[in-house]
């Protein structure tokens, strides 16, 4: 996959070439390009801003040098006839794993970050195929929430992890939240591991497995559960995780499987 970033400030895709995405880039996975819009400014002051029509706070971006730079790196021999263009903002669709998946399958995506009170509407009508949030709460510009989706998006790519299990086996994979891991030492603080995961009994561990993960999902994502088909066995574990205390913020009920060693109140 090819990937082009648009930003006044490139370093702040420097990050992306450590960990998970510097390998996927040495490895040829993904090729990630980032320029500088000021690039394609035409004035002494490489002005990328102006005050907004209608009046209101702030600054936006002015149209002509992202058609600019859209016009050259569409133009550029890409691996398509011309990328995906995406534009981060607050007031875009919302970034999800299956947003991700589909993005994944593209050979060549363009994001543009924008900043202040965002890009004239314009130049995004005329390029964006798609305006994504990556949640409901404000940053300051596009290239931390572009970060954020590149990360989602390479992990998918083949060759780029290497335990593919590991990509199939998190977090919204399944529409259910992981539940807890654990390593050695078997104890530690006097906190023991949940002897079924040192059981050997993969079925029995399986089942334990999905449980907290259902427990988990129905404490802290209960709007998740909606959307599943879940078993008369999971429908089970959900019934009594909502029946039961709200717990503390942070908990989700796993401590009654990972309480101190000693404890010996029913889990
Ligand atoms: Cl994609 N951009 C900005 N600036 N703020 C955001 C966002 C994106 N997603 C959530 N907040």
């Amino acid at each position: 996959m090819r990937v082009d970033v648009v930003t006044i400030f490139p370093a702040y895709l420097e990050p992306a070439r450590l960990s998970l995405l510097g390998k996927a880039r040495d490895r040829g996975v993904v090729e990630i390009h980032s320029h500088d819009l000021r690039d394609w400014t035409t004035d002494r002051h490489r002005t990328v801003d102006d005050t907004p029509y209608g009046g209101g706070p702030g600054m936006v971006m002015r149209p002509e040098p992202w058609d600019a730079a859209l016009r050259a790196i569409a133009g550029s021999s890409g691996p398509a006839p011309r990328p995906r263009v995406i534009v981060p903002t607050p007031a875009g669709r919302p970034f999800t794993q299956a947003y991700a998946a589909e993005l994944a399958a593209e050979p060549w995506l363009a994001f543009c970050c924008g900043r202040y009170e965002g890009i004239d509407a314009r130049v995004v009508d005329a390029w964006a195929d798609d305006e994504v949030s990556i949640g409901d709460y404000v940053l300051s510009g596009g290239e931390v929430a572009t970060l954020v989706m590149l990360e989602a998006i390479t992990r998918l790519l083949p060759g780029a992890v290497g335990n593919a299990e590991s990509v199939t086996d998190d977090s919204f994979a399944h529409g259910l939240l992981e539940g807890p891991v654990y390593t050695r030492p078997p104890e530690w603080a006097g906190r023991r591991v949940p002897d079924v995961l040192l059981s050997g009994d993969h079925g029995a561990i399986a089942r334990w497995r999905r449980e907290q993960a259902l427990r988990r999902t129905a404490r802290r994502r209960p709007d998740l559960l909606a959307t599943l088909e879940l078993h008369d066995r999971d429908r089970v574990v959900v019934a009594q995780t909502l029946a039961e205390e709200p717990c503390q913020p942070a908990s989700d009920g796993a401590e009654t499987t990972a309480r101190p060693a000693g404890s010996d109140e029913p889990g």
